[in-house]
């Protein structure tokens, strides 16, 4: 059958895989974003529905003042004996942890911490009931390797000594790792290349779980990075997964860019996202990944499960309920004092606080990933109290250094509409519009491969566009410091009380 990738869009990087009879889970990283690491639920690899997320509340997920990108790096979800079990790291507070619940529904345990440094942790649950863990670190001389424990998973004491099992197959940073029990054997998959253009996932294999182990022939077993087709790059930091039918896929974070091939210029703004790859397996019992280590954006395979149907990554919110859906993200840990959902009037009344969006904190925002290059977001909002600098409004938002907003103001008693831009150390407000006081404006964010279009309106019939930012200006490549995420569609307000109604969310391309 045959299917499209991405098939998890938008910011979802470093996915891990598990399955349950015929349910299929991934978990992906979330950084400085909460809730944390969210847990997306399939029953055919293709359509994907977000059930919910392993961290959320502040005893599981301290992010308070991260930096962009720190906080939560890669996870791993794997399922024993009647429990899921979720490790990952959070790099801005006491490092790799472990979580578990019996029912992937109904939320999450506390963290236990694990005493092995590193990122990128991994668990093996072994037939004879060691559990291993894993993680890449560095030893006392600097050295990265992949290092190896035996650990309780509930309490996580730590039962043995980290020992090195492996220094990856030449590669640099050779990291996410994942040791697997297949037909009697212990495979061991690396991410190396680092997770930029030469990305690539090798595959090692041993009898016995802390080695030798021995590197497959054809490794890497996944590369984009000689890729001539220019739509695909990145390709790495996988997890492997038999299905229901004893068929094997691969999921694996890459990027597709938002420049044109013609361009050559190797820039992306969704983020890194989920892509599926078929696997079978050659004489040697080595597998081999899609098209001989490629992938594309349609591929075919023995899909498990129900025919795949539309894919939707539509958003819409008319504030009619209690609950926030669990696709909202806030910056780091934020006052949920300061979201109200009103659902009498079907609105949500953010109270802004002092801080901005400039402000590597928490300011009142929440955001939904940006899932397509082509799209068209829309709110209704009006200011209900206004203090000095109050802004309310609509952003395109990848980290507190690099966003786009149109946003409604009040000066001296003048209420505008404007566009701000923030690149770099660049802050700069590019456009205004006096309007009247008592209207509900209409916010529209339209976005392409090229450029986001800022628009207002105040009878939803009639916009009037106040100007465009680059979508280039919103690349991972282009921070002034490391990230890994991808941009938001957010709402926020700053310095006063903005009340918002039916916001929307129209993804046009696939
Ligand atoms: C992830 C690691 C990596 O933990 O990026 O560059 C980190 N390599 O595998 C965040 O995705």
């Amino acid at each position: 059958m045959k299917y499209r990738n991405p098939i998890i869009s938008g910011y979802n990087p470093d996915p891990s895989i598990c399955r349950v009879g015929d349910d299929y889970y991934i978990v992906n990283s979330s950084f400085e974003y909460f809730p944390g690491v969210p847990v997306y639920h399939s029953k055919n690899l293709v359509n994907w529905e977000l059930i919910g997320n392993c961290l959320d509340r502040k005893s599981q997920l301290l992010l308070e003042k991260c930096k962009p990108s720190g906080g939560i790096y890669a996870p791993t979800l794997r399922y024993h004996d009647g429990t899921f079990f979720m490790t990952t790291t959070n790099v801005s507070h006491k490092g790799n942890f472990i979580v578990h619940t019996k029912d992937i529904k109904k939320g999450w345990s506390e963290p236990v911490w694990i005493d092995q440094g590193g990122i990128d942790p991994s668990l093996l649950f072994d037939d004879d009931g060691t559990v291993y863990f894993l993680s890449t670190a560095t030893d006392e001389q600097g050295e990265a390797g992949i290092f190896m424990c035996e650990i309780n998973p509930f309490t996580g004491e730590k039962l043995t000594e980290s020992v090195v099992i492996s220094r990856g197959c030449g590669g640099r940073y050779a990291e996410g790792p994942h040791l697997y029990k297949w037909f009697g054997k212990y495979y061991l998959m690396l991410a190396e290349g680092g997770t930029e253009y030469g990305h690539m996932e090798t595959m090692l294999r041993s009898d016995y779980p802390y080695g030798p182990y021995e590197a497959c022939p054809h490794n890497p077993i996944l590369t984009h990075r000689d890729d001539m087709r220019e739509e695909i790059y990145c390709t790495g930091h996988a997890d492997m997964v038999e299905d229901h039918n004893g068929n094997w896929w691969m999921v694996c974070l890459a990027v597709r860019p938002c420049e044109e091939k013609s361009n050559r210029v190797l820039l992306h703004n969704l983020g890194r996202e989920t892509f599926l790859a078929p696997v079978v397996w050659d004489e040697e019992g080595w597998p081999v990944v899609g098209d001989k280590g490629l992938i594309s954006l349609e591929m075919d395979g023995p899909l498990p499960g129900p025919e795949p149907g539309k894919v939707n990554r539509d958003f819409s919110d008319d504030f009619s309920d209690e609950t926030f859906s669990t696709s909202y993200n806030f910056l780091r840990n934020p006052n949920m004092e300061h979201y109200k959902r009103d659902t009498g009037n079907a609105a949500l009344v953010l109270q802004g606080t002092e801080i901005t969006l400039n402000d590597m904190d928490s300011p009142t925002w929440l955001g939904i990933r940006q899932k397509g290059f082509e799209t068209v977001s829309s709110v209704e909002v009006c200011l209900l109290e206004a203090e000095n600098n109050v802004r309310a409004g609509l952003t395109a938002f990848y980290t507190e250094s690099y966003h786009y907003e149109i946003y409604i103001t009040r000066e001296n008693g003048v209420s505008k509409v404007c566009l701000a831009k923030h690149i770099h150390d660049i802050y700069v407000v590019t456009a205004e519009k006096e309007i009247s006081d008592a209207e509900n404006i209409i916010l529209r964010v339209e976005s392409d491969k090229k450029y986001y279009r800022f628009a207002f309106s105040v009878d939803g019939k009639v916009f009037t566009e106040l100007g465009t930012g680059l979508v280039v200006g919103l690349c991972t490549e282009g921070t002034k410091y490391m990230t890994f995420t991808g941009t938001y569609i957010g709402m926020f307000a700053e310095n006063g009380i903005a009340r918002f109604k039916n916001f929307k969310i129209n993804v046009k391309d696939y």
